[in-house]
C-alpha cells in the first residue's frame, strides 16, 4: 500500500468514479435506495459537518451507535474522510457496556441513531465522558442529516497515512473489561484483497445481505468493504427473523448472503430453505458450521456454503475455502495472504491430526488499545484466537472447541464473566457461574448456574425475573436462556469455580 492512504477513497470515491454514480450502492427492504453518487455526497456532507461545524481534528475518535442503516454507512465513511477514527458499538448495548468503551476510547463525538439516544445520554452524563452527542436520522435542527443537507457534498479526503488508525472495534473478551482492537486504513483494504478477492469474489451485479451488525467487523466487511470495492449493492436489514431473512433474500433478489449457522439452521427447520436457492454465494461465519447443516443446505437449496472463521482482532476472515476447494465439515485453509498453524501448550507447532490452539499471521493482526492482554493474544508473532483446531494432511483446518469462558451463541461472542456480573446485580442472587450449553439451533446457549440468597426459592418465576433483570443491565442478546438454581458452585481448593464440572452437567 502507498504510505499515504485514506481508505474512504478506495471505498467510495474510486468506486463511484469507476462503476458510475448511478449504480445502486445501498438498499433497504422498505424500498430505500442509495446510488454510489448519493452515498458519496452524503459521506462528504458528514465529513463537512464534522470538520467545518464540529471542528473534528484528524485522529480524534467518533463513536457510532446505530443499527444497519444507509446513514450509518455514510457516517462511517464520513468519519474516515475527515481523518477521524470510528469507534463501533452495537445499538443494543446498555449504558454499563458503553461506559467502559467510552472510558477507554475517549471519543470526542458520538453519532447516535435518533432511536437509541436514551442510553447514550446516560453515558454522556458519566464523569469520564466529555463527548459531544449528535443524533442522526431524526428531524431536529441539530440532527446530522439536517445539518448535512446544508452542505455542498464536495470534500477532499484528509491525507491520512496507510497505518493511521481508522477503526477501534471493541470485542467482548472472555474476561474483564472490553478489549479495543485497532485497525489501520490499510487493514480495511487488506481484508478485501485477501478474503474479498480470493474467496468471496463479488461482482458489480451482486446484491449482498448480511445479518451481522455494521458494528461487528463481520458485518462491516460483508456490507460495506466488499460490496463497495466490487461495485455491488448491499441490502441493509435492521433486525430480521430467519424466516424474514429467507423472504428478503427471495423478494429482493439477493445473490450473496452472509450469516451465522444458527440462521441457516432455523431457515432449514422452518421449511424456508428453497427461498435461498437463487443465491450465488452463501457465507457462514461467527460460529462453527457442522457438516450436517452444510449438507442439508446443499441438498435442499443447491448451496455450497463458504464456511469461515475470523476474529475482531484480525478484522475479518482468515480461514476459509470456496468452490471446489470446499471440504464440508472443515472450516477451510488459510485465506491467501495469511498463514495458520496449530500450537501446543508450550507454543510449539503441532503436526497434522494434533489438536491445539489456532495461531495465525497475516496482513491484519491484533493490536489492542493500551491493554496488557496483548501479550496473551500475540505469542511469538502468532495471533492466538482462543479456538482449538486440528489440521489434516491436506492442510484443512477442523474446528474442535472454543476458549473456555467465551460463549458463541447465534454468532455472538458473549463473555461468561460479563453475564455472571450482570446476574449477580440481582438482589436475590448470592453467586453465579455461566457456561455454554450445547443447543442444536444456536450452537450454544448461555447457561447460568445461580445460588440464591437464603430464604429465596428458585422457581420459573424467579428465573424469568432474573432473565428480565439481566436484559436491563447488559445487551439483551446476552441474557441466560438456560437458568439452573443450585445450592453451591463447585470450586477447586483455591476457591476457583470449576467451570468444567458445570459444563459436564449441561453436556450430560
Ligand atoms: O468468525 C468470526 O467470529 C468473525 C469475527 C470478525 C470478523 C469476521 C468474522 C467471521
Amino acid at each position: 500500500y502507498p504510505p499515504r492512504l485514506n481508505a474512504a477513497t478506495a471505498l467510495i470515491d474510486a468506486p463511484a468514479a469507476a462503476f458510475g454514480a448511478d449504480r445502486p450502492a445501498l438498499r433497504t427492504p422498505d424500498g430505500g435506495a442509495w446510488t454510489y453518487g448519493r452515498l458519496l455526497t452524503h459521506a462528504n456532507q458528514v465529513a463537512q459537518v464534522l470538520t467545518e461545524d464540529l471542528g473534528l481534528v484528524p485522529g480524534q475518535r467518533v463513536l457510532l451507535r446505530s443499527p444497519n442503516t444507509c446513514w450509518t454507512v455514510a457516517a462511517w465513511l464520513g468519519v474516515l474522510k475527515a481523518g477521524g477514527v470510528v469507534v463501533t458499538t452495537m445499538a443494543a448495548l446498555r449504558a454499563r457496556e458503553i461506559v467502559p468503551i467510552v472510558e477507554k476510547t475517549r471519543p470526542s463525538l458520538m453519532l447516535v441513531d435518533h432511536r437509541f439516544t436514551e442510553e447514550t445520554h446516560t453515558v454522556r452524563a458519566a464523569p469520564e465522558s466529555s463527548a459531544h452527542v449528535m443524533e442522526y436520522g431524526g428531524a431536529g435542527p441539530d440532527d446530522l442529516t439536517v445539518r448535512a443537507a446544508a452542505k455542498s457534498g464536495v470534500f477532499t479526503n484528509v491525507d491520512t497515512a496507510a497505518d493511521d488508525v481508522a477503526l477501534l472495534g471493541p470485542t467482548s473478551g472472555s474476561t474483564g473489561a472490553p478489549k479495543i482492537t485497532m485497525h489501520f486504513h490499510r487493514d480495511l483494504l487488506s481484508i478485501d484483497n485477501t478474503f474479498g478477492r480470493h474467496i468471496l469474489r463479488l461482482t458489480p451485479d451482486d446484491i449482498v445481505a448480511c445479518t451481522a451488525p455494521l458494528a461487528f467487523t463481520f458485518g462491516l466487511g460483508m456490507l460495506v468493504v466488499f460490496p463497495l470495492r466490487a461495485g455491488a449493492c448491499a441490502l441493509l436489514t435492521e433486525s430480521v427473523t430467519p424466516s424474514q431473512l429467507a423472504q428478503v433474500v427471495e423478494r429482493h433478489g439477493v445473490t450473496a448472503l452472509a450469516t451465522a449457522p444458527t440462521a441457516y439452521r432455523a431457515i432449514l427447520r422452518e421449511g424456508q430453505v428453497r427461498k435461498l436457492a437463487g443465491l450465488r454465494v452463501a457465507v457462514s461465519a461467527g460460529e462453527h458450521l457442522p457438516r450436517g447443516t452444510w449438507e442439508q443446505l446443499h441438498e435442499q437449496a443447491g448451496l455450497r456454503v463458504i464456511d469461515g472463521i475470523g476474529a475482531t482482532e484480525m478484522l475479518h476472515i482468515f480461514l476459509s475455502a470456496a468452490g471446489p476447494d470446499i471440504r464440508p465439515g472443515a472450516t477451510g485453509r488459510p485465506v491467501p495472504g495469511y498463514r495458520a498453524t496449530i500450537l501446543g501448550p508450550g507454543g510449539e507447532e503441532l503436526g497434522p491430526g494434533e489438536p491445539g490452539r489456532l495461531g495465525v499471521i497475516g496482513p491484519t493482526g491484533c493490536r489492542y488499545l493500551d491493554d496488557t492482554r496483548q501479550q496473551g493474544y500475540v505469542v511469538r508473532g502468532w495471533n492466538v484466537t482462543g479456538d482449538v483446531f486440528h489440521r489434516d494432511e491436506e492442510g484443512y483446518f477442523h474446528f474442535e472447541a472454543r476458549d473456555d469462558s467465551l460463549i458463541v451463541s447465534s454468532g455472538y461472542n458473549i463473555g461468561a464473566p460479563e453475564v455472571e456480573a450482570a446476574v449477580e446485580t440481582h438482589p436475590d442472587v448470592s453467586e453465579c457461574a455461566v457456561v455454554p450449553s450445547p443447543d442444536p439451533e444456536r450452537g450454544s446457549l448461555v447457561c447460568a448456574f445461580i445460588v440464591l440468597k437464603d430464604g429465596v426459592s428458585g422457581d420459573d418465576a424467579k428465573a424469568r425475573e432474573i432473565q428480565d433483570h439481566v436484559k436491563q443491565v447488559i445487551a439483551p442478546y446476552k441474557y441466560p436462556r438456560d437458568v439452573r438454581f443450585c445450592v453451591s458452585l463447585p470450586r477447586n481448593p483455591s476457591g476457583k469455580v470449576q467451570r468444567f464440572t458445570l459444563r459436564g452437567i449441561v453436556e450430560a
